[in-house]
């Protein structure tokens, strides 16, 4: 990997966007290792939360736009898109692990798509939302025209859209789209705190809640309910169900293996 740092401790995967010296654009390398590290943890057994942030101070600023002037007249976003940004997206909606991102500077374009694709967001005090799409004549892209409404509504949704302005953290977490705001100095560790305590949770059952709340959208009540009959069969015949339950019986902590 030479866009990012991938590493794996104490069940946790980081991934760190790493191109500093242009606040973490995505160029198609980024795109394609960012990728294949979600696939790499999704695949590890010893992984049971993923933690995304960037280097330096910015979390990431979307498409890499030196890259873009470089495109031949015959280049199709269109194909750019399915290969390299719906790839990432749908790797991360699709793995069923919990993915924080610990938003330590501003999210623009593609990197506040990235952001959304989060399941938990940690942002610095510092940092920023910004749908910087309009600003070079594009459309929202990397699954937010599906994430973001669905977070704050449409109406706040397309003003950011139309106007790209910076959403400051506060303000973000006013209107839902991310979890927690911290001293930018302490966005780091907090993510840390929060993602230890989740690799030590029922992954598995983190993992199920997090399909089973992505698909009910596009579900009536009664699908819903019997997806969660499905689903519930299979979480309640887990490991770390029967020690759910005898941990609390016995009035212990349980000791979840993620199975
Ligand atoms: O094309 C397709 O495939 C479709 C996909 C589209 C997806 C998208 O993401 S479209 C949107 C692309 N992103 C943007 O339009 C955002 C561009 N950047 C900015 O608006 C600003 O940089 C920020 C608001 C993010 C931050 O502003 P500021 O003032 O804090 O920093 P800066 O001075 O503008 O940037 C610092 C450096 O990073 C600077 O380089 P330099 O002058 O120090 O050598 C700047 O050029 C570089 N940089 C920032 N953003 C990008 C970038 N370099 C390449 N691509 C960038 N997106």
């Amino acid at each position: 990997m030479e866009t990012i740092l991938y590493q794996v401790a104490d069940n946790i995967a980081t991934i760190t966007l790493n191109r500093p010296e242009t606040l973490n654009a995505f160029s198609d390398q980024m795109i394609d290792e960012t990728t294949s590290a979600l696939k790499q943890a999704g695949r590890d057994e010893a992984v049971r939360c993923v933690m995304i942030t960037g280097n330096g101070r910015a979390f990431s600023s979307g498409q890499d736009l030196a890259d873009v002037t470089a495109r031949a007249g015959s280049f199709s976003i269109g194909d750019h898109l399915r290969h390299g940004y719906n790839q990432l997206i749908t790797t991360m909606i699709a793995l069923e692990k919990p993915i924080i991102g610990a938003i330590n500077g501003v999210a623009a374009g593609a990197g506040c798509g990235v952001a959304l694709a989060a399941d938990l967001r940690i942002a610095s005090d510092r940092a920023s939302f910004m749908l910087a799409f309009s600003k070079v004549g594009l459309i929202p892209d990397s699954g937010v025209n599906w994430l973001l409404p669905r977070l704050v509504g449409y109406a706040r949704a397309y003003e950011m859209a139309i106007t790209a302005d910076k959403i400051p953290a506060a303000r973000a977490y006013e209107w839902g789209m991310v979890n927690r705001v911290v001293p930018h100095d302490q966005v780091w560790e907090t993510a840390v705190a929060w993602a230890t305590s989740l690799a030590a949770g029922p992954t598995l059952a983190y993992g199920l809640t997090k399909r089973i709340m992505h698909k009910t959208w596009d579900m009536s009540l009664p699908e819903a309910l019997a997806y969660e009959a499905y689903l519930q069969e299979v979480a309640g015949r887990s490991a770390d169900n029967k020690e759910g339950v005898r941990a609390f019986l016995e009035k212990r902590a349980a000791h979840f293996t993620g199975k």
